[in-house]
Parts: C-alpha cells; sequence; structure tokens
C-alpha cells in the first residue's frame, strides 16, 4: 500500500467530476487500499479518489472511534433518498487545510453503491455517517464544502 499526496484547493483537478467505474477489478482494489493508508495517514474519516488525483467514483471512510479499524469502500454510489430534515455538523476536509465550518445537510440518507468486491449493498445512513458519505459524494461532483458557506 502506498500513501499519495492529497491535493488541495485552489487544484482544478478537485474540481472534476469524476467517472463511473465499469467493473471493480484488481487495479480498483489497490486503489482503494492506497486510498485508505493515505486517509489514516492524513488523520481523515474519508476520501474520495479525486482528492488524490483519480477521477474515478470511488470513496473510502472509517469513522469508527475506537482504535479497531472499520474502513469502508463505496464505488459508484447513488444517493436513493434523503431526509428532509437537516442536522448540522462541524466539517473538515483534508483538500481544505485548517478550515472548519458548520454545514447544514440532510440528516439521513439511503444510499446504493458496490462495495470492495464489487457487491451491490444498500445503506440507510444517518449522524456522521450521512454526513461523511455525503461531504465525500460531494466531491464527485468537484464540489467542496467550502461552496456552501457564505463569501461574508
Ligand atoms: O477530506 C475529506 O473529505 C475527509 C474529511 C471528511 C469529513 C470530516 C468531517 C465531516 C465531514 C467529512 C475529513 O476527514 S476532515 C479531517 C478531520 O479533521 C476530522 C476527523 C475526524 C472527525 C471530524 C473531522
Ligand atoms: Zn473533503
Amino acid at each position: 500500500m502506498t500513501i499519495k499526496t492529497i491535493l488541495t484547493e485552489p487544484s482544478k483537478i478537485l474540481r472534476q467530476i469524476s467517472l463511473p467505474v465499469e467493473k471493480v477489478g484488481k487495479e480498483e482494489q489497490i486503489l482503494m487500499n492506497d486510498m485508505l493508508e493515505t486517509m489514516y495517514d492524513a488523520k481523515g474519516i474519508g476520501l474520495a479518489a479525486i482528492q488524490i488525483g483519480v477521477p474515478k467514483r470511488i470513496i473510502v471512510m472509517d469513522i469508527s472511534k475506537d482504535d479497531k479499524k472499520k474502513p469502508m469502500y463505496f464505488v459508484n454510489p447513488i444517493i436513493k433518498n434523503k431526509n428532509s430534515n437537516y442536522s448540522t455538523y462541524e466539517e473538515g476536509c483534508l483538500s481544505v487545510p485548517n478550515q472548519f465550518a458548520e454545514v447544514n445537510r440532510p440528516s439521513e440518507c439511503e444510499i446504493e453503491y458496490l462495495d470492495f468486491n464489487g457487491k451491490k449493498i444498500f445503506l440507510k445512513a444517518s449522524g456522521l455517517l450521512a454526513t461523511c458519505i455525503q461531504h465525500e459524494m460531494d466531491h464527485l461532483e468537484g464540489i467542496l464544502f467550502i461552496d456552501y458557506l457564505s463569501k461574508l
């Protein structure tokens, strides 16, 4: 596994729209392992492939609080449903160093995606899991959390 360089604002690459993965193969699995290693090294809880310069619709996350790692892999995630109730969370981003801000997002969402082995999964997310997956899915569209903040 290799630790990659995380791109930071104002890199134009971060603004690219990532492309769907046709098949979860060896190349994608190596990429997901490298992303996870890079995310753990940077003390993050999520990372999208575009943050290391790869425009594929792939996300890794680990929101576990204890020392036991619980990695999650999302390939081609799609939000099928969003709660109309919003919650606020103070977000950060490894691509926007040293900036944190409160962002409102739907408090729950339902996602369909492929896992590390290409198996289709349906997940109901709430709390930090819902916040983080929505933040990471924004990266796939070239959106950063600072885009939601008022210019004031
Ligand atoms: O760069 C990223 O997309 C990862 C980002 C994920 C995230 C954090 C908080 C809310 C939404 C999405 C981070 O991991 S920022 C790193 C960080 O400072 C942090 C770590 C643990 C909990 C909260 C923030
Ligand atoms: Zn981010």
